[in-house]
C-alpha cells in the first residue's frame, strides 16, 4: 500500500488525533466493565461540560472555572450505581466514532442525555479558524443561531440513526432526555419550547417521534427538559444577550432534571447530590 505524502505538520496533527482516539478508546474499554451508565452527547459548545459539572455538584465550588472546550471524555457518577459519561463535542471524526462505538458496542448506555441549546452553541476563540470559516462568518446573531440550529438537527439525526441500529441487537439505550440548556438566554422566546417539546412541531421532535415509532414505544421513549448551568451572557459580534434567570430557578430545574434521570434509571431510591 502506498503511503500518502505527509508534511511534518500533517504528521504532528495525525499523531495528536491518534493519541486522542487511543485515550478515548481506553476510557471506553473501561466503561465496558461498568454496566450502568448514561451518555451525554451534543455538539460542540452547547454546554455539556458545564451541565455535567452542575449535575455533579462540582460547579458549586467557590473556585469553579467555566469549562474550556473538552478534549477528553468526562466521567462521573450520578449515584452509587449509575455512571455518567460525556463525549466531547469536537466536530472531528473521532468524536462521531466514539459515539458510534459506544452505541453500537458491547455495552451501550442505559439512556442518553442529548444536549441542545437553541442555536446558542459557543464558538471559542481558542479554536482559531472556527471564527473565520463557516458559521463563524455569520454577520448577525440571528444568522449565527440559525446555522447552529441546523447543525443541532444534523447532529441529532445521526445519533438517532445509531440508536435505531443499536436496538437491532439489544434494548439500549432505552430513552433520550433532550436537555435544552442555556434556557436562561431564551426563556422569553416563544418559538423555543415548540422547537424541542414532545408535543412540538419541528425537525427535532419529529425525528424523535419517528425514532420512537421505529423502535416501538415499549422499548424506547424520549422527553425534554428546560435547563441551564452557568448564568452568563452570550455575545456574538456586537450583540449581547443577558442571562435572564436567577440561581433559584436554575437550581430547581437542575434538581428536577437529576430526579428525572434517577427515575429513568430506576435508581430513585438512592440519593444523589441535589441542589437546594
Ligand atoms: N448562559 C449560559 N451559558 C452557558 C450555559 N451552559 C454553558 N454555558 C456556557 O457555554 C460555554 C460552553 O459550555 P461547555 O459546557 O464548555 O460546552 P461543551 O458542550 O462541553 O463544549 P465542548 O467541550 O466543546 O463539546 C461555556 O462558556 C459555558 O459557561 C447555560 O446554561 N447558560
Ligand atoms: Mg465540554
Amino acid at each position: 500500500m502506498d503511503l500518502p505524502n505527509l508534511s511534518e505538520q500533517d504528521l504532528k496533527h495525525g499523531a495528536e488525533i491518534g493519541r486522542w482516539i487511543s485515550t478515548q478508546m481506553q476510557k471506553l474499554a473501561k466503561l465496558i466493565g461498568k454496566k450502568n451508565y448514561l451518555l451525554m452527547t451534543g455538539m460542540q459548545g452547547v454546554g455539556k461540560t458545564d451541565l455535567f459539572n452542575h449535575i455533579m455538584g462540582r460547579a458549586f465550588a467557590r473556585d469553579y472555572v467555566r469549562p474550556m472546550p473538552s478534549i477528553y471524555t468526562e466521567t462521573g457518577k450520578l449515584n452509587r450505581s449509575m455512571g455518567l459519561t460525556v463525549i466531547p463535542g469536537q466536530t472531528s471524526a473521532p468524536r462521531m466514532k466514539a459515539i458510534q462505538d459506544t452505541l453500537l458496542g458491547k455495552n451501550p448506555p442505559l439512556g442518553i442525555i442529548h444536549v441542545v441549546a437553541n442555536g446558542y452553541a459557543t464558538i471559542r476563540s481558542e479554536l482559531g479558524d472556527e471564527l473565520t470559516t463557516g458559521v463563524g462568518k455569520s454577520k448577525t446573531l440571528h444568522a449565527y443561531s440559525q446555522s447552529m440550529l441546523k447543525s443541532e438537527i444534523e447532529d441529532l439525526y445521526q445519533i438517532c440513526e445509531w440508536i435505531r441500529q443499536a436496538h437491532r441487537t439489544g434494548r439500549r439505550p432505552a430513552w433520550v432526555m433532550l436537555a435544552v440548556t442555556k434556557c436562561d438566554l431564551f426563556v422569553l422566546d416563544p418559538t423555543a419550547s415548540g422547537r424541542y417539546s414532545p408535543g412540538g412541531r419541528g425537525s427535532i421532535p419529529e425525528r424523535l417521534m419517528k425514532l420512537t415509532n421505529q423502535i416501538g414505544s415499549d422499548n424506547f421513549s424520549w422527553q425534554a427538559a428546560n435547563i441551564c448551568s452557568s448564568l452568563v451572557p452570550f455575545n456574538w459580534k456586537s450583540t449581547l444577550i443577558q442571562s435572564q434567570l436567577g440561581v433559584t430557578t436554575r437550581n430547581v430545574w437542575l434538581r428536577d432534571l437529576i430526579n428525572k434521570l434517577l427515575d429513568l434509571s430506576d435508581t430513585s431510591g438512592e440519593s444523589a447530590w441535589l441542589p437546594q
